[in-house]
């Protein structure tokens, strides 16, 4: 079929709108409400068959927040802050679903979402200024604006292992979990991947399987999440505090309840250092991490006598001397990656149903029929659970054949080197807008997705406004904000280590080396910069 034959334009009349939204997640949820506000014809598509990207999708065993839920959830509503209660200070995935739906329900979004549908390209129209988006069902829809709120953790990656397609029994990536639960009782089950997930899924599964061996690349820093459920006292404490509680949010670092202190980790005693690691490790959530010294991912001293401070603890709650040691990691310092919170995992490797393989030293050769084959071993399994990751950032928009002005392809031009407006435009692309788009500010993802989405609302106001019908940053913008983004990252050790935060994944295809993957500025300098180019009339962009 000619998708773009006029007989099929025709026929597309009804499907023309204002804004098409891809992705119903947390940011096209709340896109959409926005959206509705500003009185412009919409139409959601989301691949999943409810609301909820990352929450929808990712439902294995163990699944929860890592940010205090009071701190996760939506800020824009009072309402809405007010009806809903989260029952655990960290929600499990479960939760979580419930109340992205709670959300749909009250602003009433599930009319203008076009569930079970992906979008396999959109190409800019320059004589209509409109994007023809096709459907993967080769429907076509037509929009003045395209608004991503893909996700920046939302194309899943097997391992590429030999094999990974024969294994006869059941195996599932973390991130497609099934809707009906997987029963573990009495299973042999295999988990590759100790990142975040890896370690969250392991701890349940360890709970239930006759056997369970973990295939570990590289060991993760992981420190206690510290969950518990939330009292009727603390309900209402939560309930009276929002305003303060999303404050603190907007002035941290990362839009976390935890901020920086605002002093070298050497500048005190060792007495006065361990004191308050010991406090931080004690306390539930990512203190350790953004709550500490403010250069403790920054100084390789402080860096590595953190690090010793970790490993100690780590020491302490793992028997086996040999397998503690293969569960510290020695080859990047504490939180030079995103830190993985855990509910007793270190413990686990104390059960006698668990085994830890470490893969650097027999490496996995295959995956059978029946199980896994490393170098010295052959192991056979019920099911294998891939936890290895998320072909991130850019991976979700590399899914899409996102065509611009010449046709030029987004795919091939980000291939260079990525380059946007703060992250929600780029050159060549007009009209298209991006929530959490690459090199914007990442942290605490709601209090990022809600900035993020005002922003692109505001933008969409002033453009109805002066009637304007074409968007497109300039050039210099663009190289001014990438400077920024460039200036943010000097001397992260961050950005010495491989992760998705420095835009590798060993799964993906021109993916395995490090690039300059975000932006790693603070959210409150992030707002400050958005805020200045809508004050100052958007003279960073072309209009017409
Ligand atoms: P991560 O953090 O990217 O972790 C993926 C894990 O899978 C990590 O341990 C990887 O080892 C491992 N991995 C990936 N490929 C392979 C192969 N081929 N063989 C063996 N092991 C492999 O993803 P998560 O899902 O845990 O977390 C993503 C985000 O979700 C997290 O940052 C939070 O924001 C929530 P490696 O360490 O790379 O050697």
């Amino acid at each position: 079929m000619n998708l773009d034959s006029i007989e099929t334009l025709n026929n597309a009349e009804k499907n023309i709108f204002d804004v098409i939204i891809i992705g119903a997640g947390l940011s096209g949820m709340y896109q959409l409400h926005r959206v509705h506000e500003l009185g412009m014809t919409v139409r959601v598509i989301e691949a999943g068959s409810d609301v909820g990207g990352t929450w929808y999708w990712n439902r294995y065993p163990g699944a929860r927040f890592d940010s205090e839920s009071y701190s996760y959830g939506y800020s824009f509503s009072k309402e809405l802050l007010q009806e809903w209660s989260w029952s655990e200070h960290f929600a499990p995935q479960t939760e979580t679903l419930r109340y992205v739906g709670f959300v749909a329900d009250k602003f009433d979004l599930r009319k203008d979402i076009l569930f079970n549908h992906k979008v396999s390209a959109a190409k800019w129209q320059e004589k209509t200024e409109s994007w023809h988006v096709y459907l993967h069902t080769g429907e076509l829809l037509i929009a003045k604006f395209l608004i991503t709120s893909i996700g920046i953790l939302s194309v899943p990656t097997l391992p590429k292992i030999e094999g990974v397609n024969i294994f006869r029994g059941i195996s599932y990536h973390t991130a497609n979990w099934p809707k009906t639960p997987v029963n573990f009782e009495g299973k042999r089950v295999a988990v590759i991947g100790t990142g975040s997930t890896g370690i969250q899924v392991i701890q349940e599964v360890a709970k239930m399987a006759s056997q369970l061996t973990v295939f570990q690349r590289r060991a993760n820093w992981a420190i206690p999440l510290g969950n518990s459920k939330i009292s009727p006292e603390q309900q209402s404490k939560i309930k009276a505090s929002y305003e303060d509680i999303f404050k603190r949010c907007d002035e941290s670092a990362l839009g976390f309840v935890h901020s920086a202190i605002l002093k070298s980790g050497l500048d005190v005693s060792q007495e006065e250092r361990e004191s308050l690691w010991e406090k931080l490790y004690s306390e539930p959530g990512f203190g350790l991490w953004v709550g500490n010294y403010f250069d403790c991912t920054r100084n390789r001293e402080v860096n590595k006598l953190l690090s010793q401070f970790v490993a100690k603890k780590i020491r302490q709650r793992v028997n086996d001397p040999q397998v503690a040691e293969k569960l510290i990691p020695k080859d990047h310092g504490f939180g030079t990656r995103r830190l993985p919170l855990e509910t007793g995992y270190f413990e686990i490797y104390n059960q006698s149903n668990v085994e830890l393989i470490d893969i650097k030293s027999d490496t996995v050769k295959c995956i059978t029929e029946s199980g896994i084959d490393t170098l010295t071993r052959q192991f056979e399994f019920d099911v294998i659970i891939y936890a290895t990751g998320f072909d991130a950032l850019t991976g979700s928009y590399d899914q899409i054949d996102i065509r611009g002005t010449d046709d030029i392809s987004l795919r091939e031009t980000w291939r260079k080197g990525v380059e946007t407006f703060h992250g929600y435009q780029c050159v060549g692309f007009p009209n298209l807008l991006m929530v959490m788009g690459p090199m914007g500010a990442l942290g605490n993802i709601t209090r990022s997705i809600e900035y993020n989405v005002d922003w692109v609302s505001k933008l969409l106001a002033y453009v109805q406004k002066m009637k304007y019908s074409r968007i497109e940053p300039r050039y210099e913008s663009v190289q001014s904000w990438m400077d920024v983004v460039r200036e943010s990252n000097i001397g992260l050790l961050s950005n010495e280590v491989d992760s998705w935060m420095t835009g590798v994944n060993s799964n993906v295809e021109g993916k395995t080396s490090r690039v300059l993957a975000r932006y790693s500025g603070t959210m409150p300098d992030f707002r400050l910069r958005s805020d200045a180019v809508a004050e100052g009339g958007y003279q960073e962009l072309n209009f017409k």
